[in-house]
């Protein structure tokens, strides 16, 4: 290649980069957000037709919504990806299920994001899992946008709505756009940045809403800061806006400042550096893993967040954590359920890889170096069930189906070292209904759930004979994760308590990241 060129590619990469918006839509259930993911794709051009949401009846169901679960009870079981082109900038969407019992799927969607929009119900103000959420973003550094939601209807007051916001997280709110009329007179906004008026229907300056708006916005441009980079970059600031998913009311106006100031792709830390996402050699990070989306056509898809650097479809790339060559035969770009191709990609991009397991969760892909991304988190499961099988001659596939569904993440799956049937472990119990959904639709099998004399499960670490040894000491209560990772079952917090003093030299981890020896 001459200089030339490769100084062209060089511009090219960092301008195709430049361009990319990743982001997660997050807000405790039911606040919004795959209404919100469902217009902005329509807003933004990328569909035609938007579904509704538990629209009772309705034959089109929702785009983002796939699994049987999620349409029969209107709630998102897994993350959603969605990757569409406006306003010149390429947007990578994130939906995440809102429900606590999913909250692993949430919390490993935001290791691959650079921002995300909090969803706030307008008539409910922050709630509990928005709290929380907001908390792991702010742990990333995560800069958030807020969008306070279902204006459409009896809401709270805007300036008690941005108080509560902004004395609850503890965050800058600089409205970036203001509600004109409300609740069943809620017809659009106005934009404080650029002045521009958004209304569903022409309003007359002599409108009373209109009047009404113009007064509130002198008092909230002298009360509230105003809308500053810096601030929003390092996640001390969130711009508001408000609208109505269903109303297809502000929708736009988020796509708009995302294009105009969305934070571009972040660099990603590794174990042995930072990965900045100009850099020219590419790096991925696999953050979730799902198998049969499309019943017609089986397959197990691992999403990667391009980290650095271009992907080009052929290439071969690293599997870091087994050395082994992974072939990029037929990387696509999701669409929630539909997809296609990806001839390229860019740092920013989640892309699907379509593969037969070889590819696990927090899997780092690199073109040749020996670099582990972190920060792709495990929790220790709150609630701990055997399996019982009720088709004996069916445990060959219940093995396989449980080591494939625990690989995706739908549960954590505990084999027990004495050989007993095995053990799952999950955050809430909605898991447990989708493990017995997917396990009958998908392969087949009957399951259901008994009791275990365990209630809580910790990763065992620390020097290899040590752990030996302590392995060697409590087989009946060791089991093995999905990976081979020893993990020690207590039957009481007392029993864990006195076991951890009893073996000061080992450790006991509610949390396993990729790497169980670089986890805190
Ligand atoms: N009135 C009104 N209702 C809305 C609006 N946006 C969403 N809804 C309704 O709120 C309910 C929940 O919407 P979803 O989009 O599924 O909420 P979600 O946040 O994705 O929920 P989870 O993914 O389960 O956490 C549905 O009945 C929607 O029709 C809005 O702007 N106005
Ligand atoms: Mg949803």
């Amino acid at each position: 290649m001459s200089d030339q060129t490769l100084h062209h590619a060089g511009a090219t990469l960092g301008a195709e980069i430049a361009r990319r918006r990743t982001f997660a839509i997050i807000s405790h259930p039911d606040a919004g957000k795959t209404t919100l993911t469902e217009r902005l794709l329509r807003a933004g051009g990328a569909i035609q037709l938007a579904g509704n949401v538990r629209a009772k009846g309705e034959r089109r169901r929702t785009r983002s919504d796939w699994m049987g679960i999620e349409r029969d009870r209107g709630i998102s079981v897994v993350t959603s990806v969605m990757t569409f082109e406006y306003g010149g900038c390429v947007f990578n969407l994130l939906d995440t299920p809102g429900h606590e019992d999913f909250s692993e799927d949430t919390y490993r969607t935001l290791t691959a994001v650079d921002s995300a929009v909090m969803v706030i119900d307008a008539a409910k103000g922050i709630e509990a899992r928005t709290r929380k959420l907001f908390e792991i973003c702010r742990m990333r550094d995560i800069p958030i946008l807020t969008f306070i939601n279902k204006m459409d209807r009896e809401a709270r007051d805007p300036i008690e709505l941005l108080d509560e916001v902004a004395s609850t997280l503890a965050l800058d709110t600089a409205p970036a756009t203001w509600p004109i009329g409300r609740a069943n007179q809620f017809i659009g906004t106005y934009d404080l940045r650029t002045r521009e008026i958004h209304t569903t229907e022409a309003v007359e300056q002599s409108d009373p809403r209109m009047i009404a708006m113009a007064e509130e916005i002198d008092l909230v441009r002298s009360a509230l800061p105003e809308f500053d980079r810096e601030g929003f970059d390092a996640g001390h600031l969130t711009p508001v806006f408000f609208g109505s998913a269903i109303r297809e009311i502000g929708v736009l106006d988020l796509l708009d400042a995302l294009v105009a100031f969305g934070p571009t792709p972040r660099a990603q830390p590794a174990d042995t550096r930072v990965v900045q996402s100009g850099e020219a050699s590419l790096t991925a990070l696999v953050f979730k893993i799902q198998a049969n989306m499309d019943p017609n056509h089986r397959d197990r898809i691992a999403f990667a967040r391009v980290c650095s650097g271009r992907l080009v479809r052929g290439m071969r790339l690293r599997q870091v954590r087994t050395g082994k060559l992974i072939p990029l035969h037929a990387p696509q770009f999701f669409f929630a359920r539909d997809r296609q191709i990806a001839e390229e990609a860019y740092a920013g991009d989640v892309v699907g890889i379509p593969n037969h397991g070889t590819l696990r969760i927090g899997d780092t892909l690199t073109e040749s170096e020996d670099l582990q991304f972190v920060g792709v988190p495990y929790f220790a499961p709150e609630i701990l069930r055997r399996v019982r099988l009720d088709d004996a001659m069916k445990a060959k596939k219940l093995r396989q189906a449980l080591q494939e569904l625990a690989e995706e993440g739908v549960v954590q799956l505990f084999r027990p070292q004495d050989g007993s049937q095995p053990i799952v472990g999950v955050v809430g119990t909605l898991q447990l209904d989708v493990l017995v959904a997917r396990m009958g639709a998908e392969y087949g099998v009957g399951i259901g759930f008994e009791p275990v004399p365990y209630s809580l499960a910790r990763w065992v670490s620390g020097e290899k004979l040590a752990v030996e040894r302590f392995v060697g000491e409590n087989r009946s209560a060791m089991a093995d994760d999905v990976d081979g990772d020893p993990v020690f079952l207590a039957s009481s917090a007392f029993m864990m308590k006195r076991t951890v003093e009893l073996h000061p030299g080992l450790g006991f981890r509610d949390i396993k990241d990729v790497r169980p020896e670089t986890a805190a």
